[in-house]
């Protein structure tokens, strides 16, 4: 039998292979899996809270204010990180600018977080899968200092580490902090992440395809192209592909990732840009897939390669299995 190893004695053994490593990054992750317990354990009480307990803005027993689940899971991840003084600031899709973090250990931090507390957070009230995304980088102020935007507007090819906590039928995080990407899966009876995907691959290619074909007519004619590609019947290429979308992208990107896909947010002639955030969104997503050996592009650039301008800038999104966005980039790219 493998020995059963957890996600807490995993980050040990991976950061103390690093010969520079300080134990930062380990309390750093170690906040961000606490955070996911906690979050995870309010979104399994959803349901009761909405329906038996009062909906959101009423009170609960205690007399307390109910607070929407994205809101929440923001201020968790944000005091978790704040109170063990482990990074300088942190930068939030439900924040207008980013936070810096002033006490003097604080300020001593090198690394800056990017999250997107609770994704496709719209999905709750149907009992569908969410998702907490997360991105780490070096600061690249001077430690001692106060955050600065610089230190949050940076390709995701600086990333020093990034994941996503699935809350679905199981709990799950996948994270990379280097060379591999890694699955755990959390255990509500010992309250523990075990490491279920070692070394998680995607493959290589697949039958399934994730988009809101709702948009299909606001779509440039170089997708609906693609679209029409593969839904048409053709047995040497395994076409018509499967259409799977749950709208909630930790879940869409999941699924491909154990059964090979690609996962699809073109802009629209309303969203020239997409929807997907590209700091918060598409670069973590982005270093996973290319990880895990799969490929992440805007249709013009590899996605990490994107220079940011804005903390809450979007982009379109193609990533997936390496063949398929071939495939798709034979209709899409663009010069
Ligand atoms: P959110 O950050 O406001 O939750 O939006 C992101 C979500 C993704 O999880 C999902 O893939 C996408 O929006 C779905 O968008 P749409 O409803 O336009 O298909
Ligand atoms: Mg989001």
């Amino acid at each position: 039998m493998n020995r059963i190893i957890t996600l807490g004695e995993h980050i040990i053994q991976t950061q103390t292979e690093h010969k520079y490593a300080t134990g930062e990054l380990s309390a750093l992750l170690s906040a961000l899996r606490l955070s996911a317990k906690v979050v995870n354990a309010e979104i399994n009480k959803a349901g009761l809270v909405e329906d038996i307990m009062g909906s959101v803005g009423s009170q609960n027993v205690q007399g307390e204010d109910q607070q929407k689940l994205d809101i929440y899971a923001h201020r968790i991840f944000i005091e978790a990180l704040e109170m063990r003084e482990v990074v300088c600031g942190v930068a939030s899709e439900e924040e207008d600018s980013f936070i810096a973090f002033d006490s003097e250990k604080s300020k001593n931090g090198k690394y800056v977080v990017l999250i997107d507390p609770l994704d496709g957070s719209s999905n709750i009230d149907v009992n569908v899968s969410v998702g907490t995304i997360f991105s780490i980088y070096h600061r690249k102020s001077p430690q001692g200092t106060s955050a600065t935007l610089e230190d949050f507007l940076r390709p995701g090819t600086s990333q020093i580490a990034a994941g996503y906590v699935l809350y679905g039928s199981s709990t799950m995080m996948v994270m990379t902090t280097g060379e591999y990407v890694n699955g755990y899966t959390y255990d509500p009876s010992t309250g523990v992440f075990f490491l279920s995907h070692p070394r998680f691959q995607i493959p290589k290619t697949g039958k399934i395809y994730s988009i809101n074909e709702g948009n299909y007519p606001f779509f440039d004619k170089k997708v609906r192209d693609y679209i029409k590609y593969v839904k048409e019947d053709d047995q040497s290429t395994g076409r018509p592909y499967s259409s799977r979308y749950i709208g909630s992208l930790v879940a869409d990107f999941h699924r491909n990732m154990i059964k090979g896909g690609i996962y699809l947010y073109p802009g629209t002639t309303f969203r020239p840009e997409g929807k997907l955030r590209l700091l918060y969104e598409c670069n973590p997503m982005a270093l996973l897939i290319e990880k895990a050996g799969g490929k992440a592009t805007d249709a013009h650039q590899r996605i990490l390669e994107i220079q940011p301008r804005q903390l809450h800038q979007r982009c379109p999104l193609f990533i997936g299995s390496a063949d398929m966005i071939d495939e798709a980039m034979g209709f899409i790219k663009t010069p």
